[in-house]
């Protein structure tokens, strides 16, 4: 039987918290929030105010999805640019510019958590593990290392991050620690079933709308193994939707089709063209397609935007992807 593998630099992210007592600290994550992010925020909050510290939590001027909201307090998300903190630190936001534009400002943060393949180790300490599942599997095995108590929040915001980040535990980064970690958190205090139906179970109507659009939208292309599905500006308009909100899980469709290894999503966001991309095989290394295009993620999930409208694009990706597909397929079909 094989051991559970931890992550290092537990002792030193306790005594990095520790050493923030009374201080003012500012927690960040990324543009457009998910439940990664935002669960990370929220647990560093708890571990940071029984350290003693002041902390902070910053948001970008946008909305979070509407199947997340019920994680924060109303006011406990400030906007980023008027947090003023002693310290900063970042989660679940590898490259600096991920965070916007406020981070600029800012004198080096003290502490940056990530697990993304890439990135800029920008942090005074960088707890920078790119085979976790989710910044939040990094901080819960932190605190079970440690056997540090965290409360029933914490906890349901650590799962919160570590669930949505897997796809409900099922893409490949779900490893034993995974599984083990989440039911640590189960004891202490989340409830799996009420955070499936809080996160998974209130889809709006308008958001189905916008899924019929999608599924309607559906291209194939390389003998089927490539799925692309296309939301315009209009889509979103007449359904009510916001691209960076209501897109979110959309591309888990197509991956599911057989004989499909990589989906997309192609969709308008102010004027840019964002693309989401999803494989079912790290082998394939989508993160170095992305970065063609100055985009990132992780093996299996990566994102970036292009200045071109969708349909001028399309070719260009279409043979950059197939080309792609076609030279890191090893010895698969
Ligand atoms: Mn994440």
């Amino acid at each position: 039987m094989r051991a559970i593998e931890r992550f290092d630099g537990a002792e030193l992210f306790f005594s990095i918290c520790e050493q923030l007592r009374g201080k003012r600290v500012g927690i960040f994550g990324h543009l457009y929030p998910d439940g990664d992010c935002l669960g990370a925020q929220i647990a560093m909050h708890d571990i940071l105010t029984r350290c003693g510290a002041v902390p902070f939590m910053g948001l970008q001027d946008e909305p979070i999805a509407a199947n997340l909201r019920w994680l924060s307090e109303p006011g406990e998300l400030v906007r980023a640019e008027e947090i003023v903190a002693d310290e900063y630190i970042f989660v679940d936001c590898g490259i600096m510019v991920r965070a916007g534009d406020f981070a600029k400002q800012l004198p080096r943060p003290m502490m940056l958590i990530d697990h993304h393949v890439s990135g800029d180790r920008f942090a005074h300490y960088n707890f920078f593990y790119p085979e976790a599942a989710a910044a939040c599997e990094i901080i819960a095995d932190f605190v079970d290392q440690k056997k540090w108590p965290i409360g029933e929040r914490a906890a349901t915001a650590l799962y919160v991050g570590i669930v949505t980040d897997t796809g409900k535990f099922s893409y490949s980064s779900t490893a034993a620690r995974t599984l083990f970690l989440a039911s640590q958190l189960a004891l202490q205090g989340a409830d799996p079933h009420r955070i499936f139906v809080e996160i998974y179970e209130n889809e709006s109507r308008e958001k189905f709308a916008l899924l019929q659009r999608f599924l309607a939208s559906l291209k194939f292309y390389a003998d089927g193994a490539i799925c692309v599905g296309r939301l315009t500006e209009r889509d979103f308009a007449e359904t009510g939707t916001a691209a960076a909100a209501d897109t979110e899980g959309l591309v888990n469709f197509p991956r599911t089709i057989k004989g499909v290894r990589v989906a997309a999503i192609a969709y308008d966001r102010e004027g840019k063209t964002r693309l989401s991309l999803r494989s079912d095989d790290p082998e394939l290394r989508l993160d170095l397609f992305a970065a063609k295009f100055f985009g990132g993620g992780h093996f299996c999930a990566v994102a970036f935007t292009v200045n071109d409208p969708y349909e001028k694009f399309e070719k260009t990706f279409i043979n950059a992807l197939q080309a792609h597909l076609d030279s890191f397929s090893g010895g698969h079909s």
